[in-house]
């Protein structure tokens, strides 16, 4: 199995620098990379064998069918949904092997006690984030501002970067599921949604909180996020082992639904969450994966009502044989900021 997948080689081998190609033979793991990434190589993967390529006499290509001959391979498996087509292309014409399409997205779906520690961590530093950010966040602050606060906070922790563009939205812009961080100077009565992670040590979190700068905040969003937040924790309460995906998000979406918000609720309860942000399982309406043991998903239901803003209120969560256990654990009361 040729990998190719910057994810897949650092769950494999544990490389996590940009270019390196990963061979997976019946008896061995071949890691082959340039001379800019020797010796990282060699300190990452100590359960691989490290294959040094260049441009001339050492392709990448070359290496592999070293390999292939090696152990006589005749059909090579890549992964089908990670290859451009001229990559494809150029395989296929320099590799001295059948070539078969595999999909591994499921190879990620169960985390292992040291996984689970690494993105209890990166949970953890999520918290202490979103925490500090309650207690720093004024009016006339401009939402990029926001932004700028809580990578500086997550990288003091330890994280390498954001999990994925950090989402700031206040005000009207409470309607944008993802409405990335903008110019927007955030006023005196907005609700503000923060949805962000941190990377810590090649694991994402994810977490997603709603508040109000004041009191005088609109009557309507304040209803909203009880609904929501009655909808989160039944989804919450509700998840276990042998559950199925899409059962998991009828029971927010029925709640939101019966409240009459239901047209406003247009995307999936949560998603599987590991070194990518997005990975198996999904929860949505016509997902048909079965909950187990070990995966770690995201619960986030949500509300957005164009003109008015929204809410949504997301935890991280692994799911265990007879429920779940939050990983993020933030309060989830509303709150008023001033
Ligand atoms: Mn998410």
């Amino acid at each position: 199995m040729l990998i190719t997948s910057a994810h897949n080689k650092f769950y494999l081998t544990g490389f996590d620098g940009t270019t390196a190609t990963v061979l997976l033979t019946q008896n061995s793991q071949f890691v082959i990379v340039d001379f800019r990434y020797f010796d990282q190589a060699k300190k990452q993967c100590s359960d691989s064998d490290i294959l040094l390529s260049d441009d001339v006499n050492h392709t990448i290509s070359q290496r592999i069918n070293d390999c292939l001959k090696e152990e006589n391979i005749s059909r090579l498996g890549f992964e089908k949904d990670q290859l451009t087509v001229q990559e494809y292309e150029n395989f296929v014409k320099d590799l001295n092997a059948e070539l078969v399409g595999v999909n591994l997205s499921e190879l990620r779906l169960y985390k292992s006690v040291e996984e689970i520690e690494i993105m209890q961590r990166a949970a953890e530093i999520a918290d202490e984030a979103i925490e500090y950010i309650m207690g720093v966040i004024r009016p006339q602050m401009k939402e990029t501002e926001v932004e700028l606060l809580l990578y500086n906070k997550i990288r003091a922790a330890g994280a390498k970067s954001f999990s994925f563009n950090t989402i700031v939205a206040s005000g009207h812009r409470g309607a944008l599921p993802h409405g990335v961080a903008s110019d927007k100077i955030i006023e005196d009565h907005d609700f503000v949604t923060i949805d962000f992670g941190a990377i810590y040590k090649g694991y994402c979190s994810d977490l997603t909180r709603t508040f109000a700068m004041s009191r005088q905040a609109d009557p309507r969003l304040i209803e909203i996020y009880d609904i929501v937040l009655r909808a989160q924790n039944a989804a919450i309460q509700a998840c276990r082992s042998g559950m199925k995906t899409r059962d998991l998000d009828k029971v927010a979406r029925d709640i939101i639904t019966q409240a009459g918000y239901g047209e406003y609720f247009q995307h999936g309860t949560g998603h599987g969450l590991g070194i990518l942000i997005h990975e198996a399982p999904r929860l949505n309406q016509v997902s048909s994966e079965t909950l187990q043991e070990g995966m770690v998903v995201t619960i986030e239901p949500g509300i957005y009502i164009p003109g008015l803003g929204g809410v949504r209120i997301e935890d991280d969560v692994l799911i265990t044989k007879d429920g779940c256990i939050r990983l993020t654990k933030s309060d989830k009361q509303l709150k008023y900021i001033r």
